[in-house]
């Protein structure tokens, strides 16, 4: 079938909007309607070309919402007219990874995703004849794509798609980050470095679990009215403070009961090595814990004293916020549809298909929140 597509051609050109070509789903695979998606960071990593990972040409898009249309063969765990979230971290409930309870990294299929192709190793999309790679199994910038049962979450029909195509990853990165990573228990004290679209979600996630003390740092004044939006108790810009980051975030985080100082979590939502150490050094000795949720650079290497850890400080990365997609995108949709946590607000700009170079501009020039296109 003929559909609309945004197909990155090769490395560091805008996405050309297009008709593509895509084949029926195969078995246990779904056709899906997609309605919405959102345009995050490691969509804009792959399409600069600085991913050494990335493939072309591919459709991209990896946060999305929509309704299934077809299912192949033995497709049992959903049907035709289920609205689903697709999964770039999928959940087999049968691979090694999913029993053991300790880990979402689902690897039932992580080769061939990973290779931009389904299960079956092929590609379900053409242009003219020519093969397109899948991207992180979900290809969210069509109007149809195919993605396997396992990498759908059934979620209610009652939910907009333009705003929980945004639960695909960066609500539940962050909010997963905060819950199921950290564990973060009530009255604890945070620090979230980066107040982006994923900083601002562990914000929520920590007023969720009622955190006491939420402290946001960036490097941008604006994000300092963001993050109190939803949650953040102080603001602190690291150039603004005229001394040394580390020390003065245990500086403020002491209480007179306590004298060390230190938070009992931090989370890196930069994505840069140098925050990720800030983080892991502020964390309070003997049980602060720091979660690198940012995504560094090809070939980055982060640094820190071994005293660092050997006096206690715990350092973990989270992918997806730990979540187990299809297990834990319908709760995280219903808390959206109850009023538990908010996404309306962070979806900055609504675009059409014809316009989504403009959401890589927007996120470019830190205009953005996030950008949503709707189809
Ligand atoms: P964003 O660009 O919207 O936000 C980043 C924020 O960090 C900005 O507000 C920026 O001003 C701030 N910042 C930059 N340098 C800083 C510094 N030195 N100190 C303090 N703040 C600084 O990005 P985002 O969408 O929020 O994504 C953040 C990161 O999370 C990216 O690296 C992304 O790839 C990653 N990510 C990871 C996962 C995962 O599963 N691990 C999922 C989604 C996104
Ligand atoms: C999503 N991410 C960044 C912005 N938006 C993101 C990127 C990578 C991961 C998670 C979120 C990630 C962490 C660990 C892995 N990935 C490896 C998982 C594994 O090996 O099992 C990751 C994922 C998908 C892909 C690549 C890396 C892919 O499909 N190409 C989950
Ligand atoms: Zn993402």
């Amino acid at each position: 079938m003929d559909v609309r597509a945004a197909v990155a051609i090769a490395a560091g050109k805008p996405l050309e909007v297009t008709t593509v070509q895509l084949e029926g789903p195969k078995a246990g695979e779904v056709l899906v309607e997609i309605k919405a998606t959102g345009i995050c960071h490691t969509d804009e990593f792959t399409l600069s070309g600085a991913d050494p990972e990335g493939l072309f040409p591919a459709i991209l898009g990896h946060e999305g919402a929509g309704i299934v249309v077809e299912t192949g063969a033995g497709v049992t765990s959903v049907k035709k007219g289920n609205h689903v979230i697709p999964l770039y971290t999928p959940e087999c409930r049968q691979c090694p990874s999913c029993l053991s309870r300790k880990t979402n990294l689902c690897t039932a299929i992580r080769a061939t995703q990973g290779q931009g192709v389904m299960p079956d190793g092929t590609s379900r999309f053409s242009m003219g004849g020519k093969k397109l790679h899948h991207y992180m199994g979900t290809s969210t910038f069509a109007n149809f794509t195919v993605l396997p049962e396992i990498a759908v979450a059934k979620i209610r029909a009652d939910a907009p798609f333009d705003k929980v195509c945004y639960i695909g990853c960066g609500v539940t990165t962050g909010i997963g980050a905060v819950i199921n990573t950290a564990n973060v228990h009530p009255g604890a004290k945070a620090i979230v470095f980066g107040l982006g679209g994923i900083g601002l979600n562990v914000i929520q996630g920590l007023r969720l679990v009622g955190a006491d003390m939420i402290v946001g740092v960036d490097i941008n004044n604006d994000k300092k009215a963001w993050g109190e939006r939803f949650g953040m108790t102080h603001f602190v810009n690291p150039k603004e403070i005229g001394k040394d980051l580390v020390p003065y975030l245990v500086d403020m985080t002491k209480t007179p009961a306590d004298q060390i100082g230190g938070a009992d979590y931090t989370f890196d939502c930069t994505g840069n090595v140098q925050v990720m150490r800030q983080a892991l050094e502020c964390c309070h000795r003997g049980w602060g814990t720091s979660v690198i949720i940012g995504v560094a650079g090809a070939g980055q290497e982060i640094a820190t004293r071994p005293f660092q850890l050997v006096t206690g400080r715990v350092w973990k990365g989270s992918a997806f916020g730990g979540a187990r997609g299809r297990s834990d995108v319908p709760r995280i949709v219903d808390w959206y549809m109850d009023g538990k946590i908010e996404i309306d607000p962070m979806i900055t700009h609504v675009l059409p298909l014809a316009d989504i170079n403009k959401a890589f501009d927007l996120m470019h020039a830190g205009k953005s929140i996030r950008s949503v296109v709707t189809f």
